[in-house]
């Protein structure tokens, strides 16, 4: 994703690298073992175990559609946060503490609340929903996410009805998320969506994968999926959510507008400035069905379309 003018502004993956060599070696040299590496730095922050997650089925789940290898969905990720290839996160997201963890609710609100990942976790019952995933770089996955409708959730934040747009941000902490440092982006990541897509029953307010607790990598505690719009709109491990009157800004929008727009449905009509959008990379599948065509609202046409009526896709992408 990243655009020409950034790719100057983000420390390449090698001097990365070394940047970590060399903190082993101070290691060393300061009487730690090395070949440790950054985990003998940290003996605080232990790895979070998965914890399991109690699921119903859903109504709202793709049928008879294989998910992609849990293998896949957790060393194949986008998270710049924790560094911009695709296997950084899976690598350097490790520590991340996700326990405790508040989400803000402020903006146009009754009153501001905070509410904890263990009021989150079981405010409403966990649902499996097993939908496609469709990256605005031209792969996708089908994955069995864990969580419920984001309406739920928002119907407990109580928002003013001054209240058009809902914005994610996920969490701002340099200190534990290395790839912040590395690229040149407005922090923390921010992301938005039109109020009546946000309580669309598909908006999922998710905090699993496979029956268990997301990896770090997918974005944990808590994040969201928009399944009819390109991942970058599903912000991950969020912390702050803000009700406002006006469209919010947006961190791909911010760094690219002409490629990366408010709405960024999924439609293999309207191209990328740089690549096509009509077909799809299939992650983890046998080489003869690793393409195939992507689908108006990602497959989810029927559910979603009437939410653009009258709108021109093209302009509004
Ligand atoms: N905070 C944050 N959220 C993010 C991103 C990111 O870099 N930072 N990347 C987005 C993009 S481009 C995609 S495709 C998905 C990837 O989710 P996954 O790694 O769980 O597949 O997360 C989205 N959410
Ligand atoms: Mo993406």
């Amino acid at each position: 994703m990243r655009t020409p003018s950034e790719i100057a502004e983000i420390t390449p993956k090698s001097a990365y690298q070394n940047r970590r060599q060399f903190m082993a070696a101070a290691a060393a040299t300061a009487g730690v073992a090395a070949f440790a590496g950054e985990r003998f730095l940290r003996p605080e922050q232990a790895v979070e175990a998965a914890t399991k997650l109690t699921t119903a089925k859903s109504q709202l789940s793709l049928q008879g559609v294989e998910p992609t290898a849990y293998k896949d969905i957790t060393s194949y990720n986008n998270f710049y946060e924790f560094g911009t290839a695709k296997s950084d996160p899976s690598e350097n997201a490790q520590h991340f503490k996700t326990y405790p963890w508040n989400v803000k609710v402020s903006g146009l609100v009754k009153q501001p609340k905070t509410f904890s990942i263990d009021q989150l976790l079981k405010l409403r019952p966990q649902e499996e929903r097993i939908y496609r995933f469709r990256c605005v770089e031209g792969w996708s996955m089908v994955v069995p996410w864990a969580g419920y409708s984001l309406s739920e959730f928002i119907k407990e934040c109580d928002p003013l009805p001054s209240a058009k747009f809902v914005q994610f941000l996920t969490l701002n902490d340099p200190s534990q998320m290395p790839g912040m440092r590395e690229a040149n982006i407005g922090w923390p990541y921010s992301e938005g969506l039109r109020m009546d897509e946000a309580m669309h029953p598909l908006t999922l307010l998710t905090f699993g994968i496979y029956g268990e607790t997301l990896p770090n990598q997918d974005g944990a505690p808590v994040r969201l999926i928009v399944p009819w719009k390109y991942g970058f709109k599903s912000a991950k491990s969020i912390a702050q959510v803000k009700f406002l009157d006006k469209m919010p800004h947006t961190t791909w929008n911010d760094l690219a507008a002409n490629e990366y727009g408010f709405y960024s449905n999924v439609n293999p009509e309207v191209d990328h400035p740089r690549w096509s959008q009509k077909t799809e990379r299939v992650i983890g599948a046998p080489i003869w069905k690793q393409r195939q065509p992507t689908l108006m609202f990602n497959g989810y046409a029927d559910q979603v379309a009437s939410l653009y009526k009258g709108m021109d896709l093209r302009k509004n992408y």
